[in-house]
């Protein structure tokens, strides 16, 4: 057995710690988004495959038996990919993935389609609005440059933003109520802009607007094709313990 997990999100780091206590053979992969991803504790490659094709190069050469893809439900380029290249290479997949944020008494969330109707969504007049979705879908909201941005990066940027005016933070997650709180009361935040992404990573800033009565703006997931899906280490374990490994492996 040899697992590649496709990683990037809390949920792969877990896994990848549940392998490595287990000395199952695997190995981590990261886009290379950052300058110093968090380490993992399995042999950890960086950077992209070159599309399906790469990736079917390199699940042959590196002998992989079960792809799983741990990866952001925002990372939908790579997980169309890994469900094209496991298919081609005859390897079983498996997603990992955490259900989405649903809204609860007390929130007002308005649900956009994408980061162009997030960017609609702050027609109105001058607001604080938190920006948390990274560095990589910024340029959108220049057509909305009437509000004070607050962002939050993983790195500091090494060139100008496109938004005239904005605060930076840098903090990478998984984050606390405690300090969304006070991020949010600090900046005299009005408006929150977010990703539908699940998990417990980046679910405080939701509580905090939620305590604090302030609307966000819910930027749904993208659409991916069917795929099989669980949301748990210990759902894959069990996958592990049963998906049948390629013929190569069989030694048939
Ligand atoms: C490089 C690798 C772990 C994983 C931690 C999770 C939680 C914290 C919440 C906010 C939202 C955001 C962003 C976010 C979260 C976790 C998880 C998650 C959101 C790291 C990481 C990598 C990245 C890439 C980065 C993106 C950016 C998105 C910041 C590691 C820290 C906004 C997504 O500068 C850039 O280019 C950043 C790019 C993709 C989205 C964007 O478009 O800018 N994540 N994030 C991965 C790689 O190279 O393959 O160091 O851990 C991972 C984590 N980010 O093990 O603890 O599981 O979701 N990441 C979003 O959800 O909206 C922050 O600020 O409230
Ligand atoms: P994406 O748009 O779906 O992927 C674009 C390309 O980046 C892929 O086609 C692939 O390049 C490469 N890539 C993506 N993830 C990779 C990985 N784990 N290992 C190797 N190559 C990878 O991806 P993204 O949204 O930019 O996300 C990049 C990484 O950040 C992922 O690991 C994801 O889990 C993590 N992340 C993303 C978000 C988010 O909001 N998007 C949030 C938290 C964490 P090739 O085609 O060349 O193979």
């Amino acid at each position: 057995m040899n697992v590649l997990i496709l990683g990037g999100t809390t949920e792969a780091s877990a896994l990848a710690n549940a392998l490595a206590e287990r000395r199952i053979p695997a190995l981590f992969s990261y886009a290379g988004r950052v300058a110093i991803p968090k380490a993992q504790p399995l042999p950890t490659r960086v950077g992209g495959f070159g599309g399906v094709e790469g990736l079917a190069a390199f699940l042959a050469d590196n002998r992989i038996t079960h792809l799983v893809d741990a990866t952001h439900p925002f990372a939908e380029q790579m997980s169309r990919n890994a469900i094209a290249a496991a298919k081609q290479s005859g390897i079983p997949c498996l997603a990992l993935t955490r259900p989405p944020w649903a809204p609860q008494a007390g929130d007002r969330w308005q649900r956009v389609a994408g980061i162009e109707a997030a960017m609609v969504a702050l027609s109105g007049p001058h607001e604080r609005v938190l920006l948390a979705i990274g560095r990589q879908h910024l340029a959108a909201f220049a057509a909305q440059p009437q509000h004070h941005y607050l962002l939050r990066l993983v790195d500091r940027p090494d060139a100008s933003l496109p938004l005239p005016h904005h605060s930076v933070v840098i903090d990478r997650g998984p984050f606390t109520l405690e300090g969304d709180l006070a991020l949010l009361r600090e900046h005299g935040i009005q408006r929150l802009v977010c990703k539908n992404s699940g998990g417990d990573g980046a679910v405080a800033k939701l509580t905090a607007a939620r305590q604090l009565g302030l609307p966000v703006v819910m930027i749904e997931r993208p659409a991916l094709p069917s795929r099989h899906e669980v949301h748990s280490v210990k759902a894959v374990l069990a996958w592990l313990a049963h998906a049948p490994a390629p013929e190569t492996e069989r030694g048939v």
